[in-house]
């Protein structure tokens, strides 16, 4: 296997030539100032341009490809320290200096996606998370932030935006890095009806783990079908892109739940959905926006437990 190496600093260029017709994937080492990165695998942290380039015109095009890699690097080695989440006894951020800020929830899968997106792009110096505690929440997020009150939302420019896909696609076009969205007009015109499934899906999937559906197999066979369409890697339209990451927080969360409370396995009989969990679960942006899967099953848990309890009690009032 080819190895290069490169200094630890998200601006290094790769000035080696990558000799492999492989896929790569860079992996930081902590042991000493120096990153490997091992060819083959890239692909799943590798934008759609890039990808492209570097499998077809190996030996690469050094300063295309080169700014992918840094890119994808920085996503990498960053290894953030996380803030402490903010609640009602906290003191609000100095709104509209000037900061970019991402308002999540640690614990919320649309607020994820777009932590995902800076995170893949290497925007970590960029764009300020402040994480929110939606259980306690800050009464000046309401008033001074976001007037919807919910995660996420975007601090940029001197304005406050929401609505996690439409985010995404906003970090994507308004940022540095690697290009998350293809330019080819079919793959577009496909991610816009992925994007669009992504409410259906997660609507029934859920009424399942409510107890109110039937198994929400048609929905995992429509997203089995979708990763069958481009066959020139695992992800939805081929390369890794912004549709991956609006699925990836879902699927995260309805995996493991489905698997150890309705003993429902997602990945039986398919193939493509197993291949891409096991590439997304490669992509360091990815994993340093996860939570351990049984802390996500036990807020499923109580979530539906808290529903179910609600539609128990709204049922004895309108009975008494
Ligand atoms: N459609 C919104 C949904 C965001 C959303 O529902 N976020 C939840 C947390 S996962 C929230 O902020 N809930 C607080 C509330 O509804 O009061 C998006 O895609 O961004």
């Amino acid at each position: 296997m080819a190895t290069l190496s490169l200094s630890n600093t998200p601006s290094t260029s790769v000035s080696s030539r990558l000799t492999s017709s492989l896929s790569f994937s860079f992996s930081p080492s902590l042991s000493s100032k120096k990153n490997i990165i091992r060819l083959p695998q890239l692909q799943a942290n590798l934008c759609f341009n890039c990808y492209n380039n570097a499998i077809s015109s190996l030996p690469v095009k050094k300063s295309r490809v080169s700014t992918c890699i840094s890119a994808t690097m920085a996503a990498n080695v960053v290894q953030e320290v996380l803030p402490p989440a903010l609640d009602s006894t906290s003191d609000p951020p100095a709104v509209f200096d000037g900061t970019t800020r991402l308002y999540i929830s640690y614990t919320c899968p649309f607020a994820q996606r777009v932590w995902i997106t800076r995170n893949c792009k290497g925007l970590q110096e960029k764009i300020k998370l402040v994480p929110i505690d939606l259980k306690n929440r800050p009464d000046w997020y309401k008033e001074k932030v976001y007037p919807a009150n919910k995660v996420p939302s975007l601090e940029h420019n001197n304005e406050v935006k929401g609505e996690s896909l439409d985010l995404i696609k906003y970090v994507d076009s308004h940022f540095e890095g690697p290009s998350l969205f293809p330019d080819d007009p079919t793959k577009k015109e496909f991610a816009e009806e992925l994007f669009a499934y992504t409410d259906t899906f997660s609507k029934s999937v859920v009424s399942f783990m409510k107890g109110d559906g039937n198994e929400p197999g048609a929905a995992f066979d429509h997203i089995e079908t979708a990763l069958s369409k481009f066959n020139e890697g695992p992800f939805f339209l081929g390369q890794f892109s912004l549709v991956d990451i609006a699925y990836a927080p879902f699927i995260e969360r309805f995996q493991p739940f489905l698997l150890e409370v309705k003993k429902y396995d997602i990945t039986a009989g398919r193939p493509k959905l197993a291949a891409w969990i096991e590439e997304m679960n490669k992509n360091e942006a990815f994993n340093q926006t996860r939570r351990d899967p049984k802390e996500l099953v036990e807020i499923y848990k109580q979530r539906l437990r808290l529903i179910s309890e609600l539609w128990v009690f709204q049922s004895h009032r309108s009975t008494s």
